[in-house]
């Protein structure tokens, strides 16, 4: 795997460029991170990405553009990762997101029950998507490095929220990495399963 673009780009580019690389050999696959400000999106991104992690808490805004290659079963793909912002005040911009996604990865805290809270409330958001396009969608539960005394969504109770819902569900770290890249991984061999 490794790391192309690091940009900040308008969805409508991107768009463009998706389209030319439908003519190379990589197939595209857009993916997009959704959830509550501060569950850890992108550090998600960025463990990803970069294999990198950063303490200090830093805004986003609108959404944020990388991509990243990666093979599944024999298949080369192009991974459009966009992060989003979780505040209330850029929640209008969402939709130029996650529109023509393939892929949705709605984050939350297991530190932050309200977080959890959340997620029927993103999952109304996608709501069309979901049903029109039958978009790929995962689960995570993210700072699993934390105290076990400071967790406050069990994991048995979000693995069975997942379930029912039909999503793919990981405890992820952003801090250690754990979790983090077999995540990816289920979410893009599912998208090329069922999709590709
Ligand atoms: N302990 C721990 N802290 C994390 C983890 N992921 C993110 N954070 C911290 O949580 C805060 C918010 O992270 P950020 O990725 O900006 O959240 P976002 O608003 O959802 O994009 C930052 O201070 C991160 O350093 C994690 O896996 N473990
Ligand atoms: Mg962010």
């Amino acid at each position: 795997m490794c790391c192309g673009d690091n940009e900040n780009k308008s969805p409508q580019k991107q768009a463009l460029k998706t389209k030319q690389n439908q003519q190379g050999q990589k197939k595209d696959v857009k993916v997009v991170m959704l959830g509550d400000k501060a569950v850890g999106k992108s550090s998600l991104a960025s463990r990803f990405c970069f294999d990198k992690f950063q303490s200090e808490y830093e805004i986003t805004i609108g959404g944020v553009y990388n991509s990243v290659d990666m093979a599944v079963k024999g298949q080369q793909l192009k991974i459009h990762l966009w992060d989003t912002a979780g505040e209330e005040k850029f929640k209008s911009l969402l939709s130029l997101y996650y529109r023509d996604a393939n892929a949705a990865i709605i984050v939350y805290d297991i530190t932050q029950i309200e977080t959890f809270n959340s997620i029927q409330g993103w999952l109304t958001e996608l709501d069309d998507k979901i049903q029109k396009d039958g978009m790929v969608l995962a689960l995570v539960g993210n700072k699993c490095d934390c105290l076990e005394s400071d967790r406050k969504v069990p994991k048995q109770k979000a693995s069975e929220f997942a379930k029912t819902h039909g999503m793919i569900f990981y405890e992820t770290s952003a801090k250690t990495g754990e979790g983090v890249k077999p995540m990816f991984t289920q979410l893009i061999e599912q998208y090329a399963q069922d999709k590709l």
